[in-house]
């Protein structure tokens, strides 16, 4: 029964977000792909630039059903035949990877590019098999051996589809259109600080399934507990009643289920841990398996809750000593995507003396979450409801959800990952908060274990020379952790005035000061006055800090931002030449020098709460 309701709630989500179209076959998320038996897709696709659509709508505008379609990968039969496009001499790019980077003629381009693969495949006759994508950005239309087989809407998170019935053994073609036209009632919306990187940017993977299999699971902690492991696991397929082991070895776990006529157990049992940690991120080997299927994970068990103002991580007060980030190569232009890039992105946090990331504006590759899993950082995630969502639009509130959605199927077993932020600088109205408390409700309800938030923005008033910034946006009743964005010093003022600033808060919650900061070219040097020098950010950073250390209710920071990166907003030459400057390092990865600034105050806090 759930599988049906999954199904159908991805079939109207689908409609929705595709009206007048009935979509091929759209699969369930499937946990933990890169533990299952899969075949690599990744490599050089052929690809065509279609910046009018021409593979798929005709002059008149209306869908092309012939030979035409681009998906159909037609061939003339004889020399008069008219056929307008060919893969095989139109050029090739990399998946995973963005288009923008890999060609110069595209590092602006933003609409359709087709993307095509062959390859053959071996199946067994009882098996299943699955295309992945773990993103595209931003729809991606999927085609295989010139049939469709579903859309995707949104440019972060993972999608799938069942090709059992579709795949042959010799000289199959996968085509994609991938269109990252921006659009007002998209999510997020036609204005952002940040690159439209488009293309197929993570990797893409054939699951191979025996007939009934282990969709997803959920082995955590229960909320406020350190010894409780509290889960479920689901079943896909025609054999959902079955037996289901857990088997954490380590921890001398080794417990039986049965699943019900959903396919689904639910369990709930004592056990003495290890507990993850910052300073400990202890990762046990979990395998679970029915009687058709076994899948392994990595998991870390911990407790994370607010109390009063405090955050506590496994019973104790912790103080979040974060960075924001964005999801851009550390060595490289373009994308980030990989092992690599996550450990050396996240391996410049911890240098800094780090605990926690703000994976700013959506959600990263799974990649990322992992590796904050292995190095031991707390993780906040987003989803891109980023400055002005048409907030009226109930097709925009279905395609905002349909991501939260997706992003919390996809991480709920990561320890490193404590909070889901819905929002960031979104402007007050009944419609917007209405919005955004929906997607509260919804994060709240699809994980109760973590915390939820949102990067608000706060009102400001001077009297008698001070000036007063107050967390009142009406949001801050209904999440979890506050979150404050601010740019004294940059946006508004000079940094010197955060010395005349105090801070007061509506809510009796916790604090995180998800961005402050300001602009610094690297190498390029001036008095604490001269915008864009080095200097100005690292005077910046000091007065902002000697602030923020007296905000009582403070229990976390994640400044913007880690490393300069692209922005088509940032037109100014010399300084910005479409950069946003903001980073402690610059897009070599060259350290400012406010980097230093951060990591005295960090190594200063090392363990030890900010105030008090
Ligand atoms: C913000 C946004 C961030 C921008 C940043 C800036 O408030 O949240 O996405 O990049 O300011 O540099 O202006």
């Amino acid at each position: 029964m759930i599988r049906q309701l999954s199904l159908l709630h991805h079939l109207l989500v689908a409609s929705l977000l595709f009206p007048g179209v009935v979509c091929g076959q759209v699969a369930p998320l499937i946990a933990n792909v890169s533990a299952r038996q899969i075949t690599s897709l990744d490599g050089q696709w052929q690809v065509i630039v279609d910046p009018y659509n021409v593979g798929s709508i005709d002059y008149r505008a209306q869908p092309l059903k012939n030979n035409g379609a681009f998906y159909k990968n037609y061939k003339p039969q004889s020399p008069s035949e008219l056929v307008e496009y060919d893969f095989d001499a139109s050029g090739r790019l990399d998946v995973p990877g963005d288009w923008n980077t890999q060609r110069g003629s595209l590092l602006f381009y933003e609409g359709s590019v087709w993307y095509k693969r062959s390859f053959d495949f071996a199946k067994s006759p009882k098996e299943r098999v699955f295309v992945h994508f773990g993103a595209a950005n931003y729809k991606a239309y999927v085609y295989l051996n010139g049939e469709e087989i579903g859309r995707h809407e949104g440019g972060f998170t993972p999608f799938d589809f069942e090709i059992t019935n579709q795949i042959q053994t010799k000289g199959n073609f996968l085509v994609v259109r991938v269109d990252n036209a921006r659009k007002s009632d998209q999510v997020p919306t036609s204005n952002t600080d940040w690159w439209n990187y488009g293309g197929i940017t993570r990797p893409v993977t054939l699951i191979t399934l025996p007939e009934s299999f282990i969709q997803d699971y959920s082995i955590q902690l229960q909320k406020g507990s350190r010894q409780q492991i509290t889960g479920w696991v689901q079943l896909n397929g025609s054999q959902l009643q079955q037996n289901v082991s857990l088997r954490i070895l380590e921890a001398g776990i080794d417990k039986t289920f049965q699943t019900d006529s959903r396919g689904r157990a639910e369990f709930s049992f004592n056990a003495d841990l290890q507990l993850w940690s910052p300073e400990t991120p202890k990762l046990y080997k979990v395998e679970i398996a029915s009687l058709t299927d076994k899948v392994t994970d990595r998991v870390g068990f911990r407790s994370i809750e607010v109390h009063g103002t405090d955050i506590l991580l496994n019973g104790k007060p912790v103080f979040l000593r974060g960075i924001s980030m964005h999801e851009e190569a550390p060595t490289r232009p373009g994308r980030a995507w990989s092992e690599d890039d996550a450990r050396t992105l996240l391996g410049w946090a911890k240098e800094l003396g780090c605990n926690f990331v703000r994976l700013a504006h959506y959600p990263y590759s799974e990649a990322m979450l992992r590796m904050a899993d292995e190095m031991g950082i707390l993780v906040w995630e987003e989803v891109p409801v980023y400055w002005t969502i048409e907030w009226e639009n109930q097709q925009t509130l279905r395609n905002a959800e349909t991501q939260l959605k997706e992003m919390i199927e996809r991480d709920h077993n990561r320890a490193a990952l404590i909070i889901y932020s819905v929002a960031n600088e979104t402007p007050i109205s009944d419609a917007r908060n209405r919005f955004l408390r929906q997607l509260i409700d919804d994060a709240h309800s699809a994980d109760p274990t973590r915390l939820v938030s949102a990067a608000l923005q706060p009102s400001g008033a001077t009297q008698a020379g001070r000036v007063t910034m107050q967390i009142n946006d009406p949001v801050g009743e209904a999440v979890d952790v506050l979150g404050t964005n601010e740019y004294i010093g940059w946006y508004n003022g000079r940094p010197e005035d955060t010395d005349k600033t105090d801070w007061t808060s509506k809510f009796s919650k916790p604090l995180i000061m998800s961005e402050f900061g300001g602009d610094a070219l690297f190498g390029y040097h001036g008095d604490v006055q001269t915008r864009w020098s080095e200097e100005y950010q690292e005077s910046l950073y000091e007065h902002q800090l000697a602030m923020l250390k007296r905000i009582s209710f403070l229990r976390g920071m994640s400044p913007w931002v880690l490393k300069d990166f692209r922005s088509p907003r940032r037109t100014l030459p010399r300084f910005e030449d479409f950069f946003n400057r903001k980073g402690l390092v610059s897009e070599r990865g060259e350290r400012k020098k406010a980097f230093f600034v951060l990591q005295t105050f960090y190594q200063a806090l090392h363990g030890a709460p900010l105030s008090q």
